[in-house]
């Protein structure tokens, strides 16, 4: 547990939104300014083999900052874990994205496929090499951008940038015949196969190459890598060129060698330093708390926020965040105040924020209440996130350090989505059982406009049962799944922090806290019915008005499909396992009301195992239930 002591002097951290073979992502809150972070938590002991891909993806990050490339803020290792601290991408995968429309329009694609080209253009230009693009490895941001993950596989060959590599590494369906082969290959011509498979899974929404039969898909993945386009003649390729005329922008948009005047301003003020000690301190890029706080501070101003720090501690000294004091009173705050009573401390930044700003869950406008982890379990509060940090972007308090966001507009790689115009393949079948009708809004040039349509402003209630209601489980597995309480893996290892110093003001917000709690506990009993949720691409719609009826069809389906499931509320926490009783996948259902409309959706989010045979089995689930 002391393993997570140095994180949570400067994190909040929330509930897991992902976990992979070796590593586990969940949402955090940076706590001076208030920004939210993925950090990816990995465990050594268990890594074992997977320790070295680890370190190398740290070091590629490290030396990789692009307006496409999910930032690395801060690494942290102890003597069992280590942390990567990373952008927050709310957005979702780009894999379910497509999947969701069933494909994009050639437009849209165009848009998608130029930000993927930049960034693997400046990963190549760096000399690395990625290695396992693919669509569940590229996530959108609140602008709806996309930003390359998992550097885990990439290789940066010493000396010689032709240097050709032996590893055979990534997913298969996007790996190029060379690769697979066994041969040697050069990393940015495999990058290149994989961004064919890529730019042909947006416009179609399924792979060129599938067989079950592994020796006839081995068989059909030929090309000479030779006669392979590279990136440098993608860049001004006239099809990547069509309406828009200049070729894609891959260089760096925010380069490390500019410092921001007003972070550092902020920065001196904040650490009583003088500016030039500062900048050295900060061009160190040393990965620490330093560069978080820089880093954050600085996407903090692109988004038209105060460049203000929320406490005037130095690193390192014991944190008097109200939710650590009030935890030591043995109560465990993810929201705190409403926008007016948020006094706990010197300067107040307090806005509204919702992890789930990407579901749409946010009522700036009207007073919001505290809404407290009682109990880890707890679906509510699990389902809705935490207060002190970020929320919507153009409101704002201090109205003298506002900014006009810079990086959604000024790069071109970025929102310039033509309308969307008829798609050009519209003789493929359309429209699957994952696709959300009209979900999408094209994100305007206009960068006020497009944060006005943001979903973090959009006002929905989130109400949901609060208790684990029932565990239903497959007659099938029923003696595994007595132990299945997917939220486990949350509860174990986030650990309970220690007592510390309440001080005064505190006292008074522990007060506030306590009034709030009462009135929130009060409102969600009284609302036992799924949550409402605005129309998203990871929710699928219905013809059925009554929520426990879907939920009751899906839980008749479940078993049928060998999938085990917890019922919490209106949430299926669902897990498949192989023979050997190995987890395969993991995903939740939740039955949800829709925003504005009196029919129910079902939400579903992916959180462990191949994308492709999670879209068939929740495309075989959804299409059994009579919805
Ligand atoms: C990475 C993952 C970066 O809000 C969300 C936010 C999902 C951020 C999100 C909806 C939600 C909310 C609560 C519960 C469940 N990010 N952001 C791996 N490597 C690098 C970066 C990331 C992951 C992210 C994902 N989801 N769902």
């Amino acid at each position: 547990m002391e393993d997570y002591d140095e994180l949570l002097k400067y994190y909040e951290i929330y509930e897991t939104i992902g976990t992979g073979g070796f590593a586990k992502v969940k949402l955090a809150c940076h706590i001076l300014t208030g920004e939210m972070v993925a950090i990816k938590i990995m465990d050594k002991s268990t890594l074992g083999s997977d320790l070295p891909r680890v370190k190398t993806e740290i070091e590629a990050l490290k030396n990789l900052r692009h307006q496409h490339i999910c930032q690395l803020y801060h690494v942290l290792e102890t003597a069992n874990k280590i942390f990567m601290v990373l952008e927050y991408c709310p957005g979702g995968e780009l894999f379910d994205y497509i999947i969701s429309q069933d494909r994009l329009s050639e437009e849209e694609t165009r848009v998608v496929f130029r930000q993927i080209i930049s960034a693997v253009a400046y990963v190549h230009s760096q000399g690395y090499a990625h290695r396992d693009l693919k669509p569940e490895n590229l996530l959108f941001d609140e602008y709806h951008n996309l930003k390359l993950i998992d550097f885990g596989l990439c290789a940066k060959p010493k000396g010689n940038k032709d240097y050709h590599l032996q590893t055979c590494c990534g997913s298969l369906a996007y790996a190029a015949p060379e690769l697979i082969q066994g041969k040697s290959y050069l990393g940015s011509e495999a990058d290149v196969w994989s961004m064919g498979i890529l730019l042909y899974v947006l416009l179609c929404g399924f792979l060129p190459f599938d067989d079950v039969n592994v020796m006839a898909f081995y068989k059909k993945i030929m090309v000479d890598p030779k006669k392979r386009i590279s990136v440098e003649n993608l860049l001004n390729h006239p099809w990547i060129m069509q309406d828009y005329n200049y070729p894609v922008e891959w260089q760096s948009k925010n380069p490390f060698i500019h410092l921001d005047e007003d972070c550092i301003t902020e920065l001196s003020v904040h650490h009583r330093k003088n500016r030039q000690t500062m900048e050295n301190l900060i061009s160190l890029w040393k990965c620490d708390h330093l560069t978080a706080t820089y880093l954050l501070l600085l996407a903090k101003k692109g988004r038209g926020r105060p460049v203000r720090l929320r406490l005037p501690l130095s690193y390192g000294q014991a944190s008097a965040t109200p939710s650590r004091d009030l935890e030591s009173k043995n109560l465990s705050l993810e929201d705190v105040t409403t926008s007016d009573e948020n006094d706990v401390d010197g300067y107040v930044d307090y806005e509204w924020c919702d992890a789930n700003s990407s579901r749409g869950v946010a009522t700036p406008q009207t007073p919001q209440f505290a809404k407290l982890r009682i109990e880890p379990n707890d679906l509510e509060s699990k389902s809705r996130t935490p207060v002190l940090c970020r929320a919507s972007a153009n409101k704002s308090k201090n109205k003298e350090n506002v900014y006009t966001p810079k990086s959604a507009v000024k790069n071109e790689e970025c929102f310039v989505f033509p309308e969307p115009k008829t798609p050009v393949n519209k003789n493929l079948p359309k429209r699957g059982i994952l696709t959300t009708p009209n979900c999408y809004t094209t994100p305007s040039k206009d960068i006020n406009q497009s944060l006005k349509e943001t979903p973090i402003k959009t006002p929905v209630n989130s109400a949901g049962t609060n208790k684990l209601t029932t565990g239903v489980i497959s007659p099938e597995r029923r003696c595994r799944s007595v132990e299945l309480d997917l939220d486990q893996v949350h509860v174990e290892d986030t650990p309970k922090r220690k007592g510390t110093k309440v001080f005064g003001s505190l006292e008074r917000g522990l007060d506030k806290v306590i009034t709030v709690l009462t009135r929130s506990k009060k409102k969600s009993s009284a609302r036992n019915g799924p949550r409402r949720l605005k129309l998203h691409y990871n929710v699928t719609t219905t013809r059925l008005v009554n929520p426990d009826q879907l939920l009751n069809e899906i839980m008749s389906v479940l078993p049928k499909k060998n999938v085990d499931f917890v019922q919490k509320g209106y949430t299926l926490k669902c897990q498949t396992q192989s023979d050997f009783g190995k987890v395969t996948m993991q995903f939740e259902l939740e039955v949800c009301q829709l925003q504005k409309s009196d029919v129910v959706g079902i939400r579903r989010q992916r959180l462990k195992g191949d994308a492709w045979v999670y879209k068939r089995l929740v495309e075989d689930i959804l299409s059994s239930c009579k919805v």
